[in-house]
């Protein structure tokens, strides 16, 4: 299967956040075409026990798993890499040393200290050559951050030149937040605060991503340069396709 950095490197791609620890709704992004699910750890119910039967289900159907951890912490993210993961998503990613301290987690020396066990899935449960894992696992989990807060935003310059971040994950929800607008994530400040971080990374040749819950919001961005579109949640899609077939089946007869 390609790995996200490839699928990047095609265009844009399209995924989703998955809220729920069932693997038959991982299953189902998989077939219907997604590329990649984000297993949320910050505001979803997983952990590294709930994750691995998501990760096996993704995996299954030609889904990318990417796992969003609750923060930047090194055995947090340790745990979830040893799973065998597609990327991990780092939120409130705010200074350069946050995104030196993210790259220190997630890679292996040389970029790195990302804790060494041969023994974990990521590694094939040591069936895996030595080389190939290091070099392997470097190459091909995606690291990508949330800038998501005013102060980030500020750092933005700083934090683009850190190598080795694979996606800058704009998250307006929090954004707006932060910028005294809760929610309001069509308000004009934080409309040209996401333009102004697409702008920058694109200036620096990052790929820029964002989480949308409109389908039009997402082509427009998208349209705009952003690489990497979380549309809604595995969650949200299903109530809003409960909530239209309960209407339908409700309405009077015609
Ligand atoms: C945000 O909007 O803050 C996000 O993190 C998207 O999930
Ligand atoms: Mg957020």
């Amino acid at each position: 299967m390609e790995n996200l950095k490839q699928r990047l490197a095609a265009g844009p791609v399209y995924g989703t956040f998955s809220k729920t620890s069932d693997p038959f709704f991982i299953e189902i992004l998989g077939k219907t075409g997604f590329d990649f699910a984000i297993l949320d750890c910050e505001h979803g119910p997983n952990d590294p026990r709930t994750l691995l039967p998501l990760i096996l289900a993704a995996r299954c159907g030609g889904l990318l798993p990417i796992v969003r951890v609750s923060s930047l912490s090194a055995p947090d993210l340790q745990r979830v890499l040893d799973l065998g993961v597609a990327g991990v998503q780092i939120p409130q990613i705010a200074t350069r040393e946050d995104a030196e301290q993210a790259v220190k987690a997630v890679r292996f020396h040389p970029s790195g200290e990302r804790g060494v066990c041969r023994y974990v899935r990521a590694a094939n449960y040591s069936l895996m050559e030595k080389p190939e894992y290091f070099a392997g696992q470097n190459a091909e989990v995606a690291l990508i951050i949330h800038i998501e807060g005013a102060e980030g935003l500020r750092n933005l310059d700083a934090i683009l030149g850190v190598e080795g971040l694979d996606v800058i994950f704009i998250g307006p929800y929090d954004l707006s937040q932060s910028l005294g607008v809760p929610g309001e994530i069509q308000h004009p400040k934080v409309v040209a605060a996401v333009q102004e971080i697409a702008a920058k990374c694109r200036r620096a040749g990052a790929v820029a991503g964002i989480f949308t819950d409109s389908v039009e919001a997402a082509r427009g961005w998208r349209d705009a340069g952003i690489g990497y579109l979380a549309h809604s949640v595995d969650v949200g899609l299903f109530a809003s396709a409960c909530r239209g077939a309960v209407a339908g089946l409700r309405s009077p007869r015609g």
